[in-house]
Formats: C-alpha cells, structure tokens, sequence
C-alpha cells in the first residue's frame, strides 16, 4: 500500500486554485511587456547549481507565480517527499521498493540506508571492482581467450540498461579512449547486433551484458547471439565465454545460467531503477570508455546536484524552478511537449536519454491512492542537438499552434576549437531564445508585400528556459543529470503520481509472447486476436511464405 498520506487532489489545492485565478490574468501577457515592464528580470530570474546557471526569464511568469508556484511545492509536501527519498523510504510502493539512486553517488563517509542497512559500502565495494576492471581491460592486462588485448566493447542492454551508457558514452567523448572501439546493442532486431560486431575480431571482444534482470526477452536474444557469434569465430571452445563476457545484473543465477563466471559479475539492487542506473555498474562501459577518475568526477556532478537538491530552499532550487515553470506551462498554458536542445554534439543522445527518464517515469493517470488524474501529467520531451533542429521542427515552435516550451542547454567553452564554430552555436542559441521570446511584429518586417507579412511575422511569447555551463565534463554532465531527475521527481511529487514504475510496458511484452509463437508456427495457428491483429498476422505469414 502507499505510505504516504496524500495531500489534497491537486486542483483542490489552496495553491492551485489560487494559481488558476492568477493564470487568466497571466494568459494575457507578452514577454515583451514583461521585459519592457521589468528590464531588469533577466538578472533577477535565474538560478545557479553544481556549474549550472539557469535562467529562467524568459518564461511568461512575474514574481508573483513564482511565490504561487513555491506555495504549490510547499502545499504538495514537496520536502517531506525529498526525505522521504533520500531516507530510503519505499516510494516506489508499487513495486515496494525504494528509489534510492541518490545512494550510488554518497561518499564513503556517508551513511543512507535501506530496511536499516547502510548501502554505502556496498555502493563503493562495487565501484572499487569495477575501476580495477576498468583499469585492467583499458591498459591491456584482461586478455581474451586468444591473449589478445580488447579493442572492442560491446554493450548489451535496453531500456534502461542501454540509454544511460549510450548517451555518457557520446556525451564524455571527448575524454574516452580511443584505442577501444564502443558499441552498443539495444533493439531485438537482428541487424542491431549484426552491425554493432561487424567487422570487428572477436578474439579482441568483450560483451557487456547489462541487464537489471537479465531475463529481459532483447537483452538476452541479443546475448545469446553474440556468445554464438564469438564462438564462431573462436573455433567453438565454451571456455572463451568467460574471458569475453561479463555481466551487469542484480540476478547472479541468471547469471550463472547463462554460462557468464560470477566472478566477471557487477551487482547493483533493486533500490536502483532501471533509468536512474547510468551510475551504478551499469555504468561500466562508461567508465572503460573514460576511466574510473572521469566517471568518479561525473558521480561526484550527481552528487553536487542531489545536496543541491536536498538543502537549498525552493525559491533557488534549480530542479524545483524548473519542474513548477513546467507545470505553469504544461498545465496552465497547456503546453503538450517540451523540447530539449542542446547546442553540443556531444549530447546528441541527451533528449533521447531524457525521452525515457520524464516520459517512462511521469507518463501516469493515477494518482498515489490509484484515482484517476483529472488534469495533465508529463508532456512529451523531445529534441535534438541544436543547430540541426533548427533547420528542421523548430518551425513549429515558433510559427505553429502549439506552445512548445524549450530547454537550451549550452557550454561557454568548446571541446574541439576549431575557428568561430563555438561562437556561432552560441549565437544561435542565445537567438533562439530571443527570438522565440519576442517574434517579429508586422510592423518590423520590412520590404514585404502586405500579403506575405502574415506569413513572416513570429507571434513571439513563447517560453524557454538556457541552461549554461562553463565547459561539457563528466562532472557537469553528471550535474546535468541529476537536475533532471530530481525535476522528474519534483513534478511528479506535484501531480502526486509515482514516478518510479513502468506498469504501463508490460502489456505489449504479454501480447508479443503469443503473438510470436503464431508468427513462428509451421502449422496453421488459430488467431484469437481482434480482425485487424489477426489479418496482420495472416498477411505476415503469407508474405514469409509461411
Ligand atoms: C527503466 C525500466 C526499463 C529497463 C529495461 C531493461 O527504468 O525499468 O527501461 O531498464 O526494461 O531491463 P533490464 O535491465 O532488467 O534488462
């Protein structure tokens, strides 16, 4: 059962109500008015966190709906749910489990507990075992079976066993070895693991399997093919296995089962969710890829942000900020998605990573006590490294129906100077912002027939929020992170729903078990489905010549 005793359903709240008075005013104003009325917000409205710098200016808010929106935090017992999960509490009461990822980046020193044991410990034991194996495959010394050296790394996982590794991998680069070749293999879709090995030796391989689990149906099909694919290639000895293969799991049985030594096996618990575990060792091709220094720096950026988190008061909290101006404008404004746009190649997987942790975690229609939600819960979040965005859906942000707020996210100082790039990505996304912000009136396009001036006037008033940092490390990726877990977290202490199940994934994984054994069968199946499922499946099977 929920522990919690629920507030007040949120639009009963004193807050919301109050909020929702405040907002037919507010509906009417331009941030043009709001900046002309208040030329100083842009030095006001901002916020600073573990090398972040938010602001936040340029959303349709005064001071007053930021005292409302802090009085909705307070109302929706926001610091005694940040207790409660730092405390180990089970939130995640629907699974009766608690959602403790803050744990994987504490201090030795520290003490969190879960059913009163200290997991801290454990926590360090693990990352001590996998920096010494980090160590070990990146200077050579963990041979293959041949007694090569590796030069390929193969991570196998999905979900949340795959979009955190990718997305640090990509993002830490730059810090990365490059004597080692990273892939990484997610989907069940056999040209996924075809051409993440091809190519490569298998004498010079390892697989990681990476796998909460490790009965997950795509993880384990994509396992059971590579380990065929390395024995073929290395003359069919079993005993190669344990030299090419280690594990990533909280399962050692599995494990086992699967014919992967224990001994070349990295734990983690069941208090760590499968998208809040790009910490833990599943983790570990992130830190081969850039060494256990890197990934301790990039644990200690989480960790900044989860004090940060924990003490500052809410008015200079970036994560409470930024998840109240999200509900103003996804449950106010009515904005249905949000876009997350970083000015850095380097995140190209970030909004890909992001996809999963908001919409996976606040995607519910219940609230805590299973009733029925009846206003808005998370948006859709989407997005991509700017500026190639900006030659592609940005259009709709600033000419469509549709209020999209955006998340820029920007570096002061490139990884790779190379001439004026730097300087002319940051131009562009500080003119995104702006001109998103304040659009293009009639009466300043200039040279245009009065036909097409509707055409090219940008209605402006639409809200972003820039996130800068000085420099990409792993220590402000880290950061980054964390900030948008705990907004994750914070939102859906708001919308009081839990924020640490996926109930909603199993369905599909039920449906897809039958429906494979009719895809697969020599005889004539008997569907059972609805008349579409069923003639998909005729139709599949005719054109497989079944
Ligand atoms: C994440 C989800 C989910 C999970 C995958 C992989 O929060 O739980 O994405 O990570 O289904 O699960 P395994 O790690 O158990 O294979």
């Amino acid at each position: 059962m929920n522990p919690t005793v629920s507030p007040k359903f949120l639009v009963e709240r004193d807050a919301w109500k109050t909020l929702a008075a405040h907002f037919r005013t507010a509906r009417q104003w331009h941030l043009r008015d709001l900046f002309a009325n208040d030329p100083q917000r842009g030095e006001r409205l901002n916020a600073e966190a573990a090398g972040w710098f938010l602001d936040y200016s340029k959303n349709r808010i005064t001071d007053e709906t930021i005292k409302l929106l802090l009085q909705l935090a307070r109302e929706s017992r926001l610091s005694e749910r940040i207790e409660a999960m730092f405390r180990g509490d089970k939130i995640n009461f629907t699974e009766d489990r608690a959602a403790l990822h803050v744990a994987l980046r504490a201090p030795r020193s520290e003490s969190m507990l879960v059913d009163n044991r200290n997991v801290v410990p454990e926590v360090h034991a693990v990352l001590d075992r996998m920096a010494d194996f980090a160590d070990r495959v990146r200077c050579g010394t963990w041979k293959g079976y041949t007694g090569k050296p590796i030069r390929n790394l193969v991570n196998i996982g999905i979900g949340g066993s795959d979009l955190g590794p990718v997305m640090a991998y990509e993002a830490l680069k730059h810090y990365s070895t490059r004597t080692i070749t990273f892939r990484f293999v997610s989907n069940i879709d056999g040209s996924d693991l075809e051409e993440a090995t091809r190519g490569l030796d298998p004498a010079e391989t390892l697989f990681i399997v990476s796998s909460k689990m490790f009965n997950t149906l795509e993880t384990i099909t994509n396992a059971r093919s590579a380990r065929q694919w390395l024995l073929n290639g290395l003359g069919a000895d079993e005993k190669a296995v344990a030299k090419h293969f280690v594990a990533v799991s909280t399962q050692a049985q599995r494990v086992a089962d699967f014919g992967i030594d224990t001994t070349n096996m990295f734990g983690f618990w069941d208090w760590v969710g499968g998208r809040y575990s790009m910490g833990s060792a599943i983790g570990l091709s992130t830190m081969i890829a850039i060494g256990p220094e890197h990934f301790r720096a990039m644990l200690d950026g989480f960790r900044q942000m989860d004090e940060h988190f924990r003490r500052e008061p809410f008015e200079r909290n970036l994560p409470v900020i930024m998840a109240l101006l999200n509900i103003w404008n996804n449950n106010f404004f009515g904005a249905p998605a949000v876009a997350v746009l970083p000015y850095e190649q380097y995140l190209k997987r970030f909004p890909a990573y992001l996809q999963q942790l908001t919409m996976e975690s606040n995607g519910k229609n219940v609230t805590l006590d299973g009733q029925a939600v009846n206003y808005d819960t998370c948006p859709v979040y989407f997005g991509e490294p700017g500026t190639n965005g900006q030659h592609s859906f940005y259009q709709l942000i600033h000419q469509g129906t549709r209020l999209i707020p955006c998340d820029f996210i920007a570096f002061a100082q490139e990884l790779v100077p190379l001439g004026h790039h730097h300087e002319l990505l940051l131009a562009n996304a500080f003119a995104q912002g702006e001109a998103l912000a304040f659009g293009l009136r009639p009466e300043e396009v200039r040279d245009t027939p009065s036909w097409l001036v509707p055409h090219r006037v940008f209605t402006g008033n639409r809200p972003s929020n820039t996130l800068l940092a000085e420099r990409l490390t792993p220590t402000t990726l880290g950061a980054l992170v964390a900030l948008y877990e705990h907004v994750v977290f914070t939102q859906g202490v708001i919308w009081n729903i839990n924020s640490f199940d996926q109930w909603g994934v199993q369905l599909g994984k039920v449906l897809a078990q039958n429906i494979a054994a009719e895809l697969e069968s020599t005889g004539d199946p008997e569907l059972k489905h609805d008349s579409s499922t069923n003639n998909l499946i005729c139709r599949y099977r005719r054109l497989k010549k079944r």
